[in-house]
């Protein structure tokens, strides 16, 4: 029956199976839950299987029928957490929504929006006398179950109501939640877009590490595991390097095979990367990892040009075999990889910062590699350093200089270099490590070429140019008498 009392701490709609997991894992955690659906069945389903299992906790569901009843069950100011597919359903829903609503309410996005969408719903629900607040949730189905990595954005008081909740249900690391209040509207949306990014160049940089000591140095699949334990016991210790090994380890029953060569070869996407180097090229960042990690993917997808590619230019295994020590091979590419994944992080950093400030919104960087400890795909050990980093210099150039990533990408260089020259020699692609590693030589170049792009783009465009030697801006005239006039 549903209940029309105001008892309920939180609602939430949409009860697929992330918004059931958040709903389950918010009311084990002893707050009362008002829950809905579109399709009453699946709230019928929720109470059914899991109606007592927050009560241990003086916890509890509420079920509701209706939109108005679900709003009904909440006390006010309410806050109410939509977690449907990301797009129209999140503005059908919102509209439903929002007349049965109050003044001062909260209503939450807990989908993966894009942060546009999160601005422009921002500003529609605020001219109503409501907060809307986007909320990235990251860890998966398990996650949303067992404590995610929260990233809230909107306003102040919107997290005065929603941040004790939020945080009681995050995962936990040293005692700290992996949630926090990381900016003003849409901050949460970019932040955890931009999270997602890096999850695609981590993997990526992954599969190149894969791929080398397969192809090149010529380990099985079940060697390439025992490698990723060891360097999970290191200072590459994540949940990626782990699940690698495990997925690595796996055998398929059906053949007998390993399991990654049964699964086809063309990687998909959700399109939370292509946002992230969309909204790169926007701010004018260079997050070459992801957009590698991206467009690799874009790649593997494009079956019929591989395919006539492979007709012309045909490879063999024995090709990519180069004559390397194994041992000293491995702990090469984990160098490379290691340093790549610096890269990758002090590009993805980059990014946060340059979208906050576009957007006026302060996000602390070094808080926001706090609350990827845990709960979410990229949690690593690493994300510790980077924590430190920012907090020792909060206005940092790039995380590159800091001495801790310095050192290791100095420790490393050599070992990067060797690895992508291998790769190189034996035609197995590495676009995330070459150009992780070509982004940090154009960092530490002396003199770039950007010279001759100048001076070309004057020569065709008059587009001018500045001088090393003098401060202004100049022209030459190339078709006529090639003097030389300041604009
Ligand atoms: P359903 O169970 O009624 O299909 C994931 O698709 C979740 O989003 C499901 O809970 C689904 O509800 C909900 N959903 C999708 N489109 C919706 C819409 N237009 N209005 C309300 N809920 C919607």
């Amino acid at each position: 029956m549903p209940s029309t009392d105001a008892t309920a701490t939180i609602g939430l709609t949409g009860l697929a199976v992330m918004g059931r997991n958040l709903a389950r894992n918010i009311a084990r955690h002893g707050h009362t839950i008002a829950v809905h659906n579109r399709t009453h069945a699946r709230t019928t389903a929720l109470l059914d299987e899991f109606g007592d299992e927050p009560q241990e906790s003086g916890g509890a569901f509420i079920g509701t029928e209706s939109l108005e009843d679900f709003v009904a069950a909440i006390q006010q100011p309410r806050a109410v957490v939509i977690m449907v597919k990301a797009g129209e359903a999140t503005d059908a829903v919102i509209d439903e929504l929002v007349p049965l609503l109050d003044e001062g309410d909260i209503v939450v996005d807990a989908g993966n929006a894009h942060f546009t969408d999160t601005l422009r719903r921002q500003q529609a629900l605020e001219e109503r006398g409501l907060h809307f607040v986007g909320m990235g949730v990251s860890g998966g189905e398990v996650g949303a179950l067992e404590g995610p990595s929260i990233m809230v954005g909107g306003s102040d008081h919107a997290y005065e109501v929603l941040g004790p909740i939020m945080e009681s249900i995050a995962a936990q690391v040293d005692g700290t939640p992996c949630c926090a209040h990381v900016g003003p509207d849409a901050a949460g949306h970019f932040v955890k877009m931009v999270h997602n990014g890096i999850e695609y160049a981590d993997m990526q940089l992954i599969a190149e590490s894969y791929d080398l000591l397969r192809s090149v140095a010529g380990l099985e699949p079940a060697e390439i595991a025992d490698v990723f334990d060891e360097w999970n016991r290191g200072d590459l210790e994540s949940f990626l390097i782990e699940m690698t090994a495990d997925v690595l380890r796996h055998v398929d029953a059906a053949t007998g095979s390993p399991f990654v060569d049964v699964v086809r070869d063309a990687a998909e996407q959700k399109g939370t990367g292509r946002w992230t180097v969309q909204s790169a090229l926007d701010l004018g960042v260079p997050i070459t990892g992801i957009a590698e990690a991206t467009f690799a993917r874009s790649l593997s997808g494009h079956t019929a040009q591989r395919e006539a590619a492979r007709a012309v230019f045909s490879t063999s295994p024995d090709e990519q075999r180069v004559d390397v020590d194994r041992d000293a091979f491995v702990d090469q590419v984990r160098a490379a990889l290691y340093a790549s994944k610096v890269v990758a992080y002090a590009q993805g950093f980059d990014q946060i910062a340059a979208g906050a400030e576009e957007q006026g919104w302060d996000v602390d960087l070094g808080q926001t590699a706090t609350i990827w400890r845990g709960g979410c795909i990229i949690r690593a050990q690493f994300l510790d350093r980077i924590k430190e980093a920012y907090s020792d210099e909060p206005d940092l150039t790039t995380l590159l200089t800091t001495p801790y990533f310095a050192e290791a990408v100095k420790d490393g260089v050599d070992s990067w270099r060797e690895v992508v020259a291998v790769a190189a020699r034996g035609g197995v692609p590495v676009p995330a490590f070459a150009s992780s590693l070509s982004y940090f030589d154009g960092l530490r170049r002396e003199r770039l070429p950007a010279s001759l792009i100048q001076a070309l783009r004057d020569n065709f465009g008059a587009h001018t140019y500045q001088r090393t030697d003098k401060h202004g801006t100049f022209h030459t005239t190339w078709a006529g008498d090639r003097s030389e006039t300041e604009i």
